[in-house]
């Protein structure tokens, strides 16, 4: 039997990058300094990898199928959830978030000055960018999945409209005019955000027809388009993507809301946070 067309309501996730991810798979294939127990389609994954890239952490990636939970993930996260992050001295992290600002205040700073977050020395500075941070979890990302899971046309378009509602209060409340969320470089807030909006671009698309040209206002559309070139073009970003295949296959069993999808559908459908 050949194979099902991307988005295919037959398609199976993946459990292998393709693609610019794949090739950076390869070149961390080696022990080394911190493993990063990822999932090719996962969003919280990217997150994390997107930063290891941009910091140039010492990383091993370690390809896990986290609805199978193996043994040496639930050691490092008994919640059995990817991304999971190993230390040399044995020790694992948890959370992407968490996980973020670890690498940050362990690699940032180190090449080229790069960091995610305003200097240590800035205090409330850092703080409205975990602010930021914090909004995303809590209004965006939830909306992103009530979009993708509905399924009654009515609730699909309650969906659009929650979800464009969240980004363009996202796009509005950039501090930088053009490029980045702060105008000048990649920061915790974009990491943060942009591996669901790039999934806006193909799997929103695909499953729910999303258009941001034609949802979000002619102002902000254009901070959205100037936003989203700078990010998806960035090394760290292209270097930690799929192919569009990849993603659309993956998300087939969260466009049709099916049972045991995942720990993060089922909050959704329960009317819960992410997990
Ligand atoms: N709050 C966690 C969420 C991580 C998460 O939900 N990861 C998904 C993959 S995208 C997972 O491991 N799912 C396994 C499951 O649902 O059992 C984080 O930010 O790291």
């Amino acid at each position: 039997m050949s194979k099902p067309a991307p988005g295919h309501k037959d398609a199976t996730y993946h459990t292998e990058c393709t693609g610019q991810a794949l090739e950076t798979v390869k070149a961390h294939s080696s022990p080394s300094e911190l493993t990063l127990f990822g999932a090719c389609f996962c969003p919280f994954v990217h997150r994390v990898w997107i930063a290891l890239e941009y910091l140039q952490a010492p990383y091993q990636y370690r390809e896990v199928d986290p609805y199978k939970k193996p043994a040496d993930l639930l050691e490092l996260n008994p919640k059995g959830l990817v991304p999971a992050l190993k230390l040399s001295n044995g020790k694992g992290l948890a959370e992407s978030t968490v996980i973020l600002e670890y690498i940050d205040e362990k690699y940032g700073g180190g090449k080229g000055g790069k960091s995610l977050l305003p200097p240590l020395s800035d205090p409330y500075d850092r703080a409205v960018y975990r602010l930021a941070v914090d909004k995303v979890n809590r209004t965006l990302i939830p909306s992103f999945y009530r979009y993708l899971q509905a399924q009654e046309v009515e609730a699909q378009l309650e969906g659009a409209k929650e979800f464009t509602s969240n980004l363009a209060d996202f796009v509005r409340s950039m501090p930088g005019s053009k490029g980045f969320w702060n105008g000048q470089g990649l920061s915790i807030v974009d990491c943060t955000v942009a591996p669901w909006l790039y999934r806006a671009t193909n799997v929103l698309r695909h499953f729910r027809g999303f258009e941001p040209k034609e949802l979000l206002e002619p102002e902000l559309f254009e901070r959205w388009e100037s936003w989203s070139s700078t990010v998806f073009e960035h090394d760290a970003f292209k270097a930690t993507t799929s192919t569009d295949d990849l993603y659309l296959d993956s998300y087939v069993r969260y466009s049709q809301n099916r049972p045991m999808t995942s720990q993060v559908a089922d909050a959704i459908n329960k009317g819960r946070g992410l997990p």
